[in-house]
């Protein structure tokens, strides 16, 4: 089976203004979609047909002459994580058990949005910042550039990941990438999402 693009969970003018409908046209329509493309075409060309996305993702993850792959596999995983964690008026009130596991890795949530913010303002270039339960099953904050994440690198399973290419806010922030994170937590994070994925 090929793999889709997936529909978005919420109309592409539901989380104007700090998402535009342009942003989403463009980000989901054309970059998304085009991974989605290329991936197909790949697994095609490398056998890799009928594994499963994440089986794609670990087994292209540095491989000599797999790049093309794993760049296009990570970032349809990371982009099927990126939309259903955002929503029109999100950003509120954590669930209790979400909020809880916050605390215990970070304190409280200021101090965890902080260190989020922090990690996507501090990657360079193209690439994530990440909320991930690791294996201990304590949560933590970390980044990564480009298509690459934590399913890859083994550093945990992804709770809420930011896309911080250019492409995600320069319609709607220009270079404000702070502002854009600020946005994405305090007014569109979906948390019921990333409380799901709790283990
Ligand atoms: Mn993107």
């Amino acid at each position: 089976m090929a793999f889709e693009l997936p529909a978005l969970p919420y109309a592409k003018d539901a989380l104007a203004p700090f998402m535009s409908a342009e942003t989403l046209d463009f980000h989901h329509g054309k970059h998304h979609n085009a991974y989605v493309v290329n991936l197909n075409n790949l697994v095609k060309e490398k056998g890799l047909e009928g594994k499963s996305l994440e089986e794609v993702v670990k087994a292209s993850y540095n491989k000599p002459g797999f790049e093309g792959v794993f760049n296009n596999a990570g970032q349809h995983y990371n982009h099927n994580l990126f939309w259903p964690a955002m929503k029109a008026n999100g950003g509120g009130a954590m669930p209790a058990r979400l909020e809880a596991a916050i605390k215990d890795g970070f304190g409280d949530v200021e101090k965890f949005k902080a260190a989020f913010k922090q990690a996507g303002l501090t990657q360079f270039g193209s690439g994530w910042s990440w909320l991930i339960q690791k294996p201990d099953g304590k949560l933590a904050v970390s980044k990564t550039a480009n298509g690459v994440n934590p399913l890859a690198t083994g550093e945990g399973t992804p709770l809420l990941g930011c896309d911080v290419w250019e492409h995600s806010y320069y319609i709607d922030y220009r270079n404000d990438r702070g502002k854009y994170l600020d946005a994405f937590l305090n007014s569109l994070a979906n948390w019921e999402f990333v409380a799901s994925r709790l283990a």
